[in-house]
């Protein structure tokens, strides 16, 4: 099998981008196969014997498949972050679960769906002008509420760099990098700056995204 740890997923899913940004985090070992999109791949009896909704990412953590991103987060943390990223109390842990399952059903739905797939990989002429403004409007309240908690610190939680950073930073690339109207969120970008200090986060979280343009099919 080769290495240990083995990812698969296109560079250029949202999903996938969390995984390997953390894996880049950890500094594992592991082998990276692109598969989904225009790499097809996601029928493979192989692969679907890993994940029946053949769907990225997947991993494979020697015989441990997992699939599901934030799954994959939790997973890779409880084994691989002991003494940085893996804490023990349940109530600390709550703080961090909270902020990713709010990117998770939150964030997610109302930027990556709403906005992103309804506004960029939509073609132009099925774009749903209205429902785009709403979801801007809505992660315009999410982003006003990420900047009011990050007012006077330097990462969600806190002084430290944690899980919780992970889900919603991860959205910060495609955020500021799309023609969309934005409230001012001096703090947020101070935190996008400071992530982007982080080789792991400028190699995995801030992917090209223009191939993913007008294209609906994937
Ligand atoms: N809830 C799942 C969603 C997985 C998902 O929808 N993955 C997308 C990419 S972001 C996918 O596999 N799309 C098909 C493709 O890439 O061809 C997770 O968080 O892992």
């Amino acid at each position: 099998m080769g290495s240990m740890l083995t990812v698969w997923g296109r560079r250029s899913s949202f999903n996938v981008q969390k995984v390997m940004w953390f894996v880049g985090e950890l500094g594992l070992q592991h082998e990276h196969i692109e598969i989904g999109g225009r790499f097809g791949g996601l029928d493979d009896p192989a692969i679907r014997r890993m994940t029946p909704h053949g769907k990225v990412p997947i991993i494979d953590d020697g015989g441990t498949v997992v699939w599901e991103s934030h799954a994959i987060l939790r997973y890779l943390c409880a084994v691989h972050g002991a003494g940085r990223f893996w804490v023990e109390d349940p109530a600390e842990r709550a703080r961090i679960d909270k902020w990713m399952d709010w990117a998770h059903t939150t964030l997610q739905p109302d930027f990556i769906n709403g906005v992103f797939w309804g506004l960029y990989r939509t073609p132009a002429a099925q774009r749903d002008q209205r429902a785009i403004q709403r979801a801007v409007a809505r992660c315009t309240g999410h982003f006003r509420l990420l900047d009011r908690l990050l007012d006077g610190r330097d990462y969600l939680l806190g002084d430290v760099f944690t899980l919780a950073d992970i889900p919603a930073g991860a959205h910060l690339f495609r955020y500021f990098n799309l023609d969309i109207e934005r409230p001012d969120l001096p703090h947020v970008e101070a935190w996008y700056r400071r992530l982007q200090e982080r080789p792991a986060y400028r190699d995995h979280a801030m992917v090209p995204f223009e191939d993913l343009f007008g294209r609906l099919e994937y």
